[in-house]
């Protein structure tokens, strides 16, 4: 019987993990699961160094395997930002809010200069102490409204240009078959298999 628990509050992002990894491990295991809070500082500088901050501090905390996904937009007519602020970008920090901040901010740039990426860092810490680190990433390109009312977060604004539709307009299988998260946790399957 295999544990791990998703060192996560993005219930976005659980149901991804879960999706992905549920071949994987047994049974799953949130905050929400448990009787004491899980709160973390991110304070790390890359998405690398928050996923294991979350990660180490959720297998302490419970004493299981632990999971955490750090990820983030990247937008280059924005040097890089949001970046790893992408969760707290605007200040009020909800999704429409920051959607709405990131579409101000590229409101002068042309469709041909609104190149982005999704960057996902997956941080496994197991309790016998070793830790993985994987990472994935997905271009795309930032519209300028939003489309579909799928996934969460800047989804509705990430548009792609091989299946020709926005993160927010497919259906969960086809984002986790593509995204940044799923190419990570490929990667991290890959590492458990070796
Ligand atoms: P946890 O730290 O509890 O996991 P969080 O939402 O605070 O949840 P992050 O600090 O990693 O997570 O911030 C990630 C943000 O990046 C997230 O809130 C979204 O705004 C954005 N993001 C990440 N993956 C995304 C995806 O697949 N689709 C859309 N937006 C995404």
């Amino acid at each position: 019987m295999k544990k791990i628990f998703i060192a996560s509050n993005n219930k976005g992002k659980i149901k991804e993990i879960k999706a992905i990894l549920g071949d994987f491990y047994d049974e799953f295991y949130t905050p929400r699961d448990m009787d004491a809070a899980f709160d973390v500082v991110e304070d790390g500088m890359t998405f690398e160094e928050n996923a294991a901050l979350k990660a180490i501090a959720g297998m302490k905390q419970f004493g299981m395997d632990a999971l955490a996904d750090d990820s983030g937009l990247c937008v280059d007519a924005l040097g890089g930002a949001p970046g790893v602020f992408s969760a707290r970008y605007s200040e009020e920090g909800t999704d429409e809010a920051n959607n709405q901040k990131l579409l101000q901010a590229l409101k002068d740039v042309p469709r041909e200069e609104r190149t982005a990426r999704f960057v996902s860092a997956v941080v496994l810490a197991k309790t016998e102490g070793e830790v993985i680190t994987v990472r994935g990433e997905s271009p795309g390109i930032i519209l300028d409204a939003p489309v579909g009312d799928g996934g969460f977060g800047y989804d509705p604004l990430f548009y792609d240009e091989s299946y020709k539709m926005s993160y927010g307009e497919m259906d969960a299988e086809t984002k986790n078959a593509i995204s940044h998260r799923s190419r990570a946790l490929e990667a991290l399957r890959k590492e458990l298999l070796d």
